[in-house]
C-alpha cells in the first residue's frame, strides 16, 4: 500500500480552551502545535484561525501572521480551511484563498451543522473552485453526506477541480452522516480509484474510524479539531499525541508515513 499522509488539524471552529486547555488559538500557539506535529510525522497542516477573543475568524492579517509563523518552523504544506466557522460569511471565508496557500478546503454543499446552518451555495462553491484553480491551489473536498460526494464528483467531471480528487469523508457532524464503519464503507466504495482520501471522524469514533481508514488505504487526519480526547475521559495534551497515534496505526497496518516529497507527489502539487 502507499504511504499514509498525515494531516494535523490543531484547531477547529467550535471547541474552546474551556473544553481543552491545550487547544491552540493564537498564531504563535498554532505555529508551536504544528511544529510539534510535523516532528511527529505530519506533512500537512489544516488551519483555522481565531481572533484575539479566541473566536473563529477569516481575518486576512491574522491568517497571514499564523501562516508565516508556521512556515518559519517547517516546510509543512499549508491547507487553509475555507469552512472557517459558523457565522462567518461565505465571501469572507472564500477570500482566504487570496493568501495563496498550497491547499484549501472546499465544502461543496449547504447543510445543518449542529444547531446552525453551514451555507455553501452552489454558484459560490463553483466560483471558489474556479478561483482556486486560477491560483493553483489544491482543493480538498469536505463531504459530510452521500449527496455531497455526488456534487464533488460532478465538479471533477466538469474539470472545476483538478485530478487527483482529494477528499475528507467527514463523519459525525450532527446534520451529516454519523460516524460508523458502514457509512465510511458506503462513501469509500463510491470514490474513483485515483482518489486521495482520509476520514475526519468527529468525536468518540475518531480512533476506530481512523484505524479502519488507514487499513483501507486512506490517509489520516489527527488533531484537536476532530477530537479533544485521546480516549474516553482523557483529554489529549495537544494534537501531537493524536498524530503519534495515527503514525502508530499506520505502522500497525504496515504502512509508512509519507514524507514531504511523497505528499507533494501524491497530491500532484
Ligand atoms: N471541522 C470539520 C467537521 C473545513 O474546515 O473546511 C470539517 C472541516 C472542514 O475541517
Ligand atoms: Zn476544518
Amino acid at each position: 500500500m502507499t504511504s499514509a499522509i498525515i494531516t494535523v488539524a490543531p484547531t477547529g471552529p467550535i471547541a474552546s480552551k474551556r473544553d481543552n486547555p491545550h487547544l491552540p488559538t493564537q498564531p504563535h500557539e498554532i505555529a508551536d502545535a504544528v511544529a510539534e506535529a510535523v516532528a511527529a510525522g505530519a506533512t500537512v497542516a489544516h488551519l483555522h484561525f481565531r481572533d484575539e477573543n479566541d473566536l473563529p475568524t477569516a481575518d486576512l492579517d491574522i491568517a497571514r501572521r499564523t501562516i508565516d509563523l508556521v512556515k518559519e518552523r517547517s516546510s509543512v504544506l499549508i491547507q487553509v480551511s475555507t469552512g472557517v466557522g459558523l457565522g462567518v460569511s461565505f465571501d469572507d471565508r472564500a477570500a482566504l484563498v487570496e493568501l495563496r496557500p498550497e491547499m484549501a478546503t472546499l465544502n461543496p454543499c449547504s447543510m445543518s451543522f449542529g444547531p446552525a446552518e453551514f451555507s455553501n451555495p452552489p454558484a459560490k462553491v463553483e466560483q471558489l473552485a474556479g478561483r482556486m484553480r486560477e491560483l493553483g491551489i489544491k482543493p480538498e473536498l469536505e463531504v459530510y453526506d452521500t449527496g455531497h460526494l455526488e456534487v464533488g464528483l460532478k465538479l471533477l467531471e466538469r474539470d472545476l477541480i483538478p485530478h487527483p480528487l482529494q477528499m475528507s469523508i467527514v463523519l459525525g457532524v450532527p446534520g451529516g452522516m454519523s460516524a460508523t464503519a458502514e457509512n465510511l464503507m458506503l462513501m469509500v466504495r463510491r470514490l474513483p480509484p485515483e482518489a486521495v482520501w482520509q476520514v475526519v471522524a468527529v468525536g468518540r469514533a475518531n480512533l476506530e474510524l481512523t484505524a479502519i481508514a488507514l487499513a483501507l488505504g486512506g490517509n489520516a487526519r489527527a488533531g484537536l479539531e476532530d477530537t479533544l480526547h485521546l480516549r474516553r475521559g482523557e483529554l489529549s495534551r495537544g494534537s501531537t499525541p493524536l498524530v503519534q497515534r495515527a503514525v502508530a496505526l499506520a505502522h500497525a497496518v504496515d504502512r509508512d508515513v509519507a514524507s514531504d516529497a511523497e505528499t507533494r507527489e501524491r497530491l500532484n502539487l
